[in-house]
């Protein structure tokens, strides 16, 4: 996963190179927001990223803003082409990034923003009936615990997308 990982962050930073400027998923448009019945949970920026042929797993990424008092906690989600939804968080062990699910979900504080990204906190797409291409709109839902179901369309980017930020280092 990581020596795949690698690169495709390769192949974007030479791509970067030949266009003259930063490819981040910013400059490139993006799907509409989402936000839950009460308010109180928006989601902004959600994207994935196209996948190799016979992919089985893709990764979501997005950004969960709580306005609401209390804490919520995204616990799962849905997504039309792929089988399950898994939150995850990458973490360093002993030297190697490994990435792990979250069995009780992701706590978001009142007044927090979670950005969910490359390398962090992602959406695992897991058994991918069909693979992810550059423009694609998957949709799913993401469930919390308090705000409920709430939709969410992903803007396929193309293979080795970073987020806005990340591509000028
Ligand atoms: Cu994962």
């Amino acid at each position: 996963m990581m020596t795949t990982g690698t690169k495709l962050r390769s192949a974007a930073a030479a791509m970067t190179l030949v266009l003259g400027g930063a490819v981040g998923w910013s400059a490139i448009g993006h799907a509409a927001d989402a936000a839950s019945a009460d308010g109180t949970i928006k989601i902004v920026e959600s994207w994935t990223r196209a996948t190799p042929a016979g992919a089985q797993v893709a990764g979501g990424y997005l950004k969960i803003t709580n306005s609401g008092s209390q804490p919520d906690r995204l616990i799962g989600g849905t997504l039309t082409i792929a089988g399950k939804v898994e939150v995850h968080e990458m973490s360093m062990t002993d030297g190697v990034m490994k990435m792990r699910p979250l069995e009780q979900g992701l706590e978001i504080k009142p007044g927090e923003t979670v950005e969910f990204k490359p390398g962090g906190y992602h959406l695992m797409f897991i058994g991918l009936t069909a693979p992810v291409k550059t423009g694609d709109k998957p949709q799913g839902t993401l469930v919390f615990q308090r705000a409920g179901s709430l939709d969410v369309t992903f803007d396929a980017m193309a293979m080795g997308t970073m987020p806005a930020g990340h591509t000028h280092n």
